[in-house]
């Protein structure tokens, strides 16, 4: 099977936009940086990465004849959030598990930003005290259980849409969409930059390149930036969801352990606190473009992206591709951070 054989419910606008940051680029002095924009791909609640990822989700929900759509994430989960959304959306209920992934001293924390969206959207919230997990946790099978004992059949999102079979398919075609925006704009991005936690995201670029450059394209290096600080276990999971996407859209190869790049260094000791280079990262983005990312994600990974160009790493003729993946709604929970 090939990307375009699955089934796709869409929910965004279109190809999410492309933007030339050329104070970013002027400023940092070396390779062309440009973003590509999930924060404002779509019409459902802000929108962002996961639904782009529940576009491939959404058939399998309405064959499955389910009535709540169950997930779980932190207080801010992103992705619980657009679970919300598109729960509504569809005329569905939502379950959300919230555990307690941040130890952040923000009274707040478990009121504002995507928490008190999920809530306008009509999802239950269900606060739970357990730590920070990439994995499946007991508090969401829980809650699948609970669904079913009161009637209802539930249909499970793991955190991030990350575990699901189909999880890597929505990014698999962010590649064949960058492609596409490419030849449009006779632009040719050599180096993708994005954030990784639960790691579908990541691994569904990995895949998605992986069979473009199977079919003749020219090769490119995807780099993930680590803000889950367990890297073990996130690098386990995208290079574990790379091989099973890249194996969906019939890639015909494995991959190798050089196309799988995680790297560490910007995440700080603990997921969803912010450190200096996050926050500096955070100001930089918002002075030069007024393009507002978040301490959780992407200040993390335009923090790689800063240090990477500067150091030239990432070399001066480069053109590198920021994903923006749509975390900056968590800032209302952070209001002693900025500037
Ligand atoms: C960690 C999956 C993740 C979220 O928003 O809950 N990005």
């Amino acid at each position: 099977m090939a990307i375009s054989d699955f089934e796709r419910y869409p929910l965004t606008f279109g190809p999410s936009p492309l933007q030339r940051l050329d104070r970013l680029t002027a400023h940092l002095g070396g390779a062309q940086i440009w973003a590509k924009r999930e924060d404002v791909s779509s019409g459902l609640a802000f929108g962002g990465n996961k639904v782009r990822k529940l576009e491939y989700i959404v058939p399998d929900i309405l064959a499955s004849g389910a009535d709540t759509l169950v997930s779980i994430g932190g207080y801010q989960s992103n992705h619980t959030r657009q679970v919300a959304a598109v729960a509504a959306h569809l005329g569905l209920k939502a379950v959300l598990v919230q555990e307690t992934w941040v130890d952040w001293p923000d009274p707040l924390n478990d009121r504002v930003g995507n928490i008190q969206l999920s809530r306008i959207m009509g999802a239950e919230v269900r606060i739970d005290p357990h730590g920070f997990d990439i994995g499946i946790r007991e508090s969401w099978q829980d809650a699948l259980n609970d669904v079913e004992a009161r009637g209802g059949k539930p249909y499970p999102i793991p955190a991030g849409a990350s575990e699901h079979r189909l999880g890597g398919l929505g990014f698999a075609n962010w590649a064949y969409e960058v492609a596409e925006q490419e030849k449009a704009l006779g632009v040719f991005f050599d180096t993708i930059i994005v954030c990784t936690v639960t790691g579908s995201t990541h691994a569904g670029m990995i895949a998605g390149f992986a069979a473009l450059e199977q079919a003749g394209g020219r090769p490119r290096r995807v780099i993930g930036i680590d803000a889950s600080a367990t890297i073990d276990q996130t690098r386990d999971q995208v290079g574990r969801i790379a091989r099973h996407t890249a194996d969906l859209i019939g890639l015909g190869r494995e991959l190798r352990d050089d196309e799988i790049t995680v790297l560490e260094g910007w995440a700080g000791d603990k997921y969803g606190i912010p450190v200096e280079s996050t926050l500096e990262a955070i100001r930089l983005s918002g002075r030069m473009e007024a393009m507002i990312i978040d301490p959780v994600y992407e200040g993390k990974s335009m923090a790689g992206l800063v240090d990477l160009v500067t150091s030239r790493a990432i070399p001066a003729d480069s053109t590198v591709l920021y994903a923006h993946l749509g975390g900056q709604l968590a800032l209302n929970a952070y209001t002693g951070i900025v500037p």
